[in-house]
């Protein structure tokens, strides 16, 4: 029998001996690798809107939205530096459109959401349609279809980008293809989609696709008015206040495949009960004031402020206003891979 010290010795060798022949030993990593509970490298962070707006503008000075393609700065995880993504399987970034600019129309294997900051006068067109920006609207681009946009504005329009392109890394599976102009023609009036699937109808003899939403644009002002209308009953649930999650309208079930969206309101001085899961969530403020507490981190909250909570980190909030929250996270992805769980309260803490 080996000593110990022979047996360290014995077992560096045979890793550098296998190593040539691209194989290592699975027993020094398996414990980092299946853990009992999720690890993530991502941290708890908050961008707030009053420090990063004015470098989201310079950005202008410095590139057009034509030459960037897309002008966006990139919201990097503090914990996942380098790396393009704001939680593990996310990305996000605050995109910049100025009067008469063109972000040229293409289109990619990626699932993104456009969630409108400030401005107005922007516009995405989705496969033939157009859909104007309004703070506080949501805007999809499902895989695959075409998307440019443009603004007939006359002051910037910013909105936060969230894409699936890790998800995608992972599969190893992006295309990407130019349009042939630099804007797709209009095929379709702006809000037809909306009439035609967005009125609990849709036209007869479509057949019913499982893919992502036909609607794609979902604006502030209408669903703001379903949570004033919710809120009379004062069903506030412990730990989401009122939140509702947008729906692909052909099965009831997330916008797109991959991303799932929601929105919340929270009543004056409502503190939410505990809760985390496995779905690393970012959040931005539509209205009001509160706290965030995300894991050891305090957040203050204003409008247009953007923060992330990482997957299993303890998450509540402190509402000091009525406060609008929306967020977006990978839930559609996990819980078609039947990974997705969630912690309400403190019960059952397995860390
Ligand atoms: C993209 O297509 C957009 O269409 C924004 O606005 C950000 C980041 C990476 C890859 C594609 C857009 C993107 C992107």
């Amino acid at each position: 029998m080996n000593k110990p010290n022979d047996l360290a010795e014995v077992r560096e060798k045979f890793y550098q001996d296998i190593d040539g022949l691209s194989m290592a030993p699975l027993w020094e990593v398996f414990r980092s690798l299946i853990t009992h509970s999720p690890k993530t490298a991502a941290l708890p962070h908050c961008w707030r809107y009053e420090d990063v707006r004015d470098w989201v503008l310079r950005a202008g000075d410095v590139i057009s939205a034509r030459e960037a393609e897309r002008r966006v700065l990139v919201l990097e995880n503090p914990g996942l530096r380098g790396q393009t993504r704001i939680t593990n399987s996310l990305y996000a970034g605050l995109q910049l459109i100025l009067p008469g600019e063109v972000a040229p129309s293409h289109r990619h294997s990626q699932s993104a959401l456009r969630f409108i900051i400030e401005g107005t006068g922007g516009y995405t067109a989705v496969d033939g349609e157009r859909a104007y920006m309004t703070q506080g609207d949501l805007i999809l681009t499902p895989p695959m279809t075409w998307h440019d946009h443009g603004s007939e504005g006359d002051g910037p329009t910013v909105w936060l980008d969230g894409l699936d392109i890790p998800i995608i890394q992972t599969f190893d599976a992006s295309f990407l293809e130019g349009f042939h102009e630099e804007s797709q023609p209009s095929t379709r009036s702006p809000g037809d989609s909306r009439a035609r699937y967005g009125r609990n109808m849709r036209p007869i003899d479509t057949s019913l696709t499982n893919t992502s939403s036909p609607v794609f644009s979902y604006p502030y002002d209408d669903y703001r008015e379903a949570l004033e209308k919710m809120r009379v009953q004062e069903e506030w649930d412990p730990c989401h206040g009122l939140k509702l999650t947008f729906i692909n309208p052909q099965t009831g079930g997330p916008v797109m495949p991959t991303i799932a969206a929601f929105v919340q309101l929270l009543p004056k001085e409502f503190s939410t009960a505990p809760y985390r899961s496995t779905d690393g969530t970012i959040y931005t403020v539509v209205e009001g004031l509160g706290r965030a507490h995300v894991g050891d981190e305090e957040f203050q909250l204003t409008p247009r402020d953007i923060f992330v909570v990482p997957s299993w980190c303890p998450f509540r909030l402190d509402a000091e206003e009525d406060l609008v929250l929306f967020s977006f996270s990978d839930r559609s992805a996990q819980e078609k891979l039947c990974l997705w769980r969630e912690q309400r309260g403190n019960d059952g803490d397995t860390k």
